[in-house]
């Protein structure tokens, strides 16, 4: 998969795709990441990629033709058609499920905006899609753009060790098609001030262990992010698990102050 990022800052994700996980993804071959900048196709001694937006207003817009120059050189540097995604507030929020989508593409052109935005003519002309991750207010797109880009190559074939594998990632569904949160996890000391490791992990018990994760996941999904849940749709194992999860919870004095199942 190829990524091209168009910003005025390329190097901050550029930078990314040198660490980790993405990191890896790129040495083994499966995944390439260039940058570029609007500013190198901008015409004059000033460079100029931004003015001020018409109808007045604070802040400025970043002009149609600097960014439609870059883009043009974008999509000549490879013959594969390009996927592009404005990171924009007004975007569709990410998901898992729309990372799936955009890992499944051959390449993908992220925009990433600066200052109030990009001129709504360009948005129309050349974007395919919009995205935003999530409902708070940042300086520009390309923090979403790297945010994108690792939950991407996460996704190639061959980018994860077994240690990794995303089939055991919170928000990626199990067989069920329940979505839900990651149980507590410990390591050594199993004593420590700040509290005992759980009995039953250190059992050799493997039924049980299971059992136990699976309780603490359905619990604390069922009291942070009831928006996951839907009762009707557990299991009466999953059920039985919660009901029982929430009777501990409630006799620690634990309500949480969430709704009962
Ligand atoms: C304070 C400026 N706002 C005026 C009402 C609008 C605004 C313009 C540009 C707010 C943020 C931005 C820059 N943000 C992004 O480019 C962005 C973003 C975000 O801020 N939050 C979540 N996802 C995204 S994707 C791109």
């Amino acid at each position: 998969m190829r990524i091209d990022v168009v910003s005025l800052f390329p190097e901050f994700v550029e930078q990314m795709a040198g660490h980790g996980v993405v990191g890896r993804a790129v040495e083994r071959g499966l995944l390439s990441v260039h940058g570029w900048n609007p500013r190198d196709h901008a015409e004059g001694s000033y460079r100029r990629v931004d003015d001020r937006p018409f109808g007045g207003g604070p802040g400025m817009v970043m002009m149609v033709d600097p960014l439609r120059a870059c883009l043009a050189a974008v999509r000549a540097a490879d013959p594969v058609p390009a996927h592009v995604v404005y990171l924009s507030p007004q975007g569709r929020r990410l998901d898992q499920a729309r990372v799936r989508a955009l890992a499944g593409r051959e390449r993908l052109v992220l925009l990433c905006g600066r200052y109030e935005g990009i001129d709504e003519r360009l948005v129309a002309a050349e974007v395919d899609e919009e995205i935003s991750i999530g409902d708070y207010v940042l300086s520009g797109g390309e923090l979403p753009a790297a945010v994108l880009v690792d939950a991407v190559a996460r996704l190639q074939e061959g980018a994860l060790n077994d240690a990794e594998s995303a089939a055991q990632d919170s928000f990626e569904s199990g067989p069920d098609g329940q979505r839900l949160l990651d149980c507590p996890h410990y390591t050594r000391p199993v004593e420590h001030a700040l509290g005992k490791v759980p009995e039953v992990l250190l059992s050799g018990n493997h039924a049980a262990i299971a059992r136990w994760r699976r309780q603490q996941a359905l619990g604390r999904t069922w009291l942070r992010r009831p928006d996951l849940v839907d009762p009707e749709a557990l299991s009466r194992t999953d059920r039985a698990l919660l009901e029982e999860f929430l009777d501990q919870a409630a006799g620690a004095g634990d309500s949480g102050g969430k709704t009962p199942l």
